[in-house]
């Protein structure tokens, strides 16, 4: 995998996984591994792209060492957006500074790959495949044990993409909204997307 770079050396896919066995915590480093595995297996049912789909799997998290207080200084510095749930849940800012990372530190240039790793928290309107394949495998990867309907959800993974989509996101926004967590609006916007998809088709 030519072209990633940490620093101005190129970084090969082992020292990609062998950065982020360091730098995550050993939990969420096999929770990537599980992601990429989980995102590329997706890829081949759907005939999306294997290699983005492992790479944005792997780096999907790769922001999620930093504190709230670095999440919002790195958004303040490249003049990222914060909303008004991303600051009250600076934790939500991974993804973006998942994104930054992935292109400052292991010279991602990809940008449907920087996209689904920008994506991958709240989703958006209108994802691409890969996006969506990013945000169900992060729901669905084998260590995952929370979640609610996670038997239903990997199995209509693998039949219905949109579907899968939006089952999570409406357990998602369910399970936001008993514990009282501030809902971005954006999370919100996406499940409406998809389901206005499902109606009109
Ligand atoms: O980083 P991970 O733990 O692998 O997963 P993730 O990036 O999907 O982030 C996990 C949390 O983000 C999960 O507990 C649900 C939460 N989340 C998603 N949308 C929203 C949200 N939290 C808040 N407060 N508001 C949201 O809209
Ligand atoms: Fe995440
Ligand atoms: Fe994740």
């Amino acid at each position: 995998m030519a072209g990633h770079k940490i620093g101005e050396e190129p970084v090969s896919r082992s020292k990609i996984i062998r950065t982020l066995e360091k730098e995550l915590k050993y939990s969420r480093f096999v929770h990537s591994l599980g992601v990429a595995y989980t995102a590329t297996s997706l890829a081949m049912r759907y005939g999306a792209d294997l290699e983005k789909a492992e790479l944005a799997g792997l780096l999907h998290d790769c922001a999620k060492y930093l504190s709230d207080k670095e999440y919002l200084s790195l958004c303040h510095e490249r003049e990222i957006p914060v909303s008004a749930a991303e600051a009250a849940n600076p934790s939500l800012l991974h993804a973006k500074a998942g994104a930054v990372l992935a292109a400052e530190k292991y010279g991602v240039t990809d940008p449907e790959i920087l996209e689904a790793i920008r994506n991958h928290t709240t989703g958006k309107p209108a994802m691409s495949m890969l996006d969506k394949i990013i945000y169900i495998a992060d729901y669905i990867e084998p260590g995952r044990n929370q979640a609610p309907n996670l038997a239903i959800v990997r199995q209509l993974a693998f039949e219905d993409l949109d579907r899968a989509l939006i089952k999570i996101l409406s357990d998602t926004l369910s399970y936001l909204e008993e514990s009282g967590a501030e809902i971005d609006p954006m999370t919100r916007e996406t499940y409406l997307y998809y389901e206005m998809c499902q109606v009109v088709s």
